[in-house]
């Protein structure tokens, strides 16, 4: 580190002393001034990286002083080092100077030091974060890249969906999942497709995958495929082409509203024509926000998946009992079958069960994975009975 330090007093003799401490003991310039006038003067002709000012001088307090360096020149770190310093200036140097610490004289020369050097790594840091939040979204040709990179490593796993009543596998989700360092998330890649439009793309490679994958599940699990709402504008989905037409007896799909089904007016008819192609649905993420209840009128989902946040500790929550309590009664009216996601501990699953969800799936009962799962490894899954 080589910084910059200007020291201001408009005792000579202090600056001198300071000056002659700080030699030696910090790598690079120690400058100083004995007014507010030649400070600013050194300031306007060449960067400093810390001010060390005195409060009371004649002319210009030092808080008045380190307000104006502050809107100047933001980048020098401002701290005060005076003998006393009244409540008004202690309120001025904090709130219109910024400043970084008040220290008090006498000061020891090594707590100044350390003073010194942990300001400029405290700019330092916040300049970085700044720059890091502040970088400009790569452009196209480095995300095509990266898309690219992602979709050559994408995998799908596998996490089961049980029934607690039979104690064996109900059916599988099957999620994307790729080994890319800033295309690693599910929601980042599918964000990247629909800006490159190469949203088709994707969903073709992923709907191939599981339809691969398929021979080597259990013979009578149903598979549950996640779309999002824009896939719906997708023809392929639609058409004998569609990689998961052969399996669409034992395909659900999974609709979230995550990202808005306001963009597809006819959603409700390309539900319709999925079915009739043999798919079911379901409607997941019930329970944020995203899902409202009114998907469930409009689009009649063989299954609804409550959200993990509703689930999440669900035997604390009186609330969350109740709620759940009246969606089985509603869901149970209408033949709609549910599933808890999300469920991670026994008191969550024991309050599930009581509640009459029988259908479970988190980690308690096991992670996504290449494989399909066994859970109980009692032979065929209870979907096929
Ligand atoms: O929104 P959707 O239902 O598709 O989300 C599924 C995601 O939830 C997957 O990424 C999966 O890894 C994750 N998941 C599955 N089971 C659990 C669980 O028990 N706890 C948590 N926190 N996440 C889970
Ligand atoms: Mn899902």
């Amino acid at each position: 580190m080589s910084c910059r330090v200007l020291l201001v007093d408009d005792e000579p003799s202090v600056t001198d002393a300071l000056r002659r401490a700080l030699r030696g003991r910090i790598p690079g310039t120690v400058l100083t001034a004995t007014s507010a006038r030649e400070a600013l003067a050194i300031l306007a002709r060449e960067p400093v990286d810390v001010i060390v000012s005195d409060e009371q001088m004649p002319e210009m307090s030092g808080s008045e002083l380190l307000s104006r360096v502050r809107t100047a020149h933001p980048r020098t770190v401002r701290i005060i080092l005076t003998g006393q310093a009244s409540f008004e200036s202690a309120i001025r140097a904090i709130n219109d100077a910024e400043i970084y610490r008040f220290l008090t004289k006498p000061c020891r020369t090594d707590d100044l030091i350390a003073c010194i050097d942990s300001a400029i790594r405290a700019r330092d840091a916040r300049e970085s974060s700044l720059a890091v939040r502040n970088a400009p979204a790569p452009d196209l040709e480095v995300l095509a890249a990266g898309f690219e990179e992602a979709l050559a490593s994408l995998w799908m796993a596998f996490q089961p969906i049980v029934s607690s009543s039979r104690r064996q596998v109900f059916a599988y989700e099957a999620l994307m999942r790729t080994e890319h360092a800033t295309l690693g998330s599910p929601l980042d890649l599918l964000d990247a497709a629909e800006r490159l439009d190469c949203l088709a793309r994707l969903n073709e490679l992923v709907l191939a995958r599981v339809t691969e994958a398929s021979f080597s599940a259990p013979p009578g699990a149903l598979l549950f495929v996640n779309l999002t709402p824009t896939s719906l504008n997708d023809p392929l989905l639609f058409c004998g082409e569609n990689p998961l037409a052969p399996i669409a007896q034992r395909v659900v799909l999974e609709l979230t509203e995550r990202s808005s089904m306001t963009q597809i007016p006819d959603a409700v008819e390309k539900i319709g024509a999925l079915r009739e192609l043999g798919f079911r649905i379901a409607v997941d993420d019930l329970g944020t926000g995203y899902s409202g209840l009114t998907s469930l009128v409009r689009f009649q989902p063989e299954f609804i998946k409550y959200d993990k946040e509703l689930i999440g500790g669900i035997q604390d929550s009186p609330a969350r009992i109740h709620l759940v309590r009246s969606l089985e009664q509603l869901c149970g009216e209408l033949g709609i079958r549910t599933i808890a996601e999300g469920v991670e501990q026994e008191a969550e699953r024991d309050a599930l069960v009581g509640l009459g969800c029988d259908l479970l799936q988190g980690y308690l009962f096991a992670r996504p994975a290449k494989s399909f799962a066994q859970i109980w490894g009692d032979g065929a899954p209870a979907a096929s009975r």
